[in-house]
């Protein structure tokens, strides 16, 4: 009976045991304390993970921000190469018609003869008209078709009228000298005549062939 009861005790002191390696924590005040300090190491893992989660919140959010920043940057570019792709098709097209690209516009030196009038004519039926030269630097590009050519020039009342309109002005005016002297009273249009001289506009009659 002896015996019996001192491994009964032996068997309820093991389940204790184990009771408390179960709960983590011994009752006494020095494990009590351990406890504490381990709740407070927890508290504060805690809250520095807490304040992980926000920063990286922050993190998310501003690089959420720059993808947006991103897409929108790219698409603005697509749709910059798109019109860049265009352009680069019209201006291919036009250099394999023989136009010539100069300073923003393209030209086409015609070596076919036709008076001023039929010369115009086949200009606009191309999306076009005669040239209009606005500044030197026109005018001496001009030059380099190296034959007499008609100009978008024409005598209007006492006036010289580009084709768009506009009145020729004295600052852009490369008439060659004694030009233009409206021989016969007939000359009216204007053309490239002295070509290897930067004066080289003459007036000529409308229906010469050029
Ligand atoms: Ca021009
Ligand atoms: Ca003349």
């Amino acid at each position: 009976k002896h015996g019996h009861s001192f491994s009964d005790l032996n068997a309820s002191h093991k389940k204790l045991l184990v009771q408390q390696s179960r709960s983590g924590c011994n009752c006494n005040p020095s494990s009590l304390q351990a406890c504490y300090s381990q709740r407070n190491l927890a508290n504060r893992r805690l809250s520095s993970c807490n304040s992980q989660v926000r920063s990286l919140g922050a993190q998310r959010s501003s690089l959420l921000r720059q993808v947006s920043g991103l897409r929108s940057q790219y698409a603005a570019v697509v749709k910059q190469r798109d019109v860049l792709q265009g352009q680069l098709n019209v201006f291919v097209r036009y250099q394999n018609y023989g136009w010539k690209y100069y300073r923003g516009s393209f030209y086409y030196f015609s070596t076919s003869k036709a008076n001023w009038q039929a010369s115009r004519n086949y200009c606009t039926a191309r999306g076009a008209d005669l040239v209009v030269i606005n500044d030197a630097f026109e005018n001496n590009f001009t030059r380099e078709v190296k034959r007499i050519a008609w100009i978008g020039l024409y005598r209007s009342g006492s006036n010289w009228r580009w084709v768009d309109g506009s009145y020729l002005s004295s600052r852009a005016s490369y008439w060659a000298p004694k030009e233009p002297n409206n021989s016969g009273n007939r000359e009216d249009r204007g053309e490239i005549w002295l070509y290897n001289n930067i004066e080289n506009w003459n007036d000529a009659p409308w229906a010469d062939a050029n």
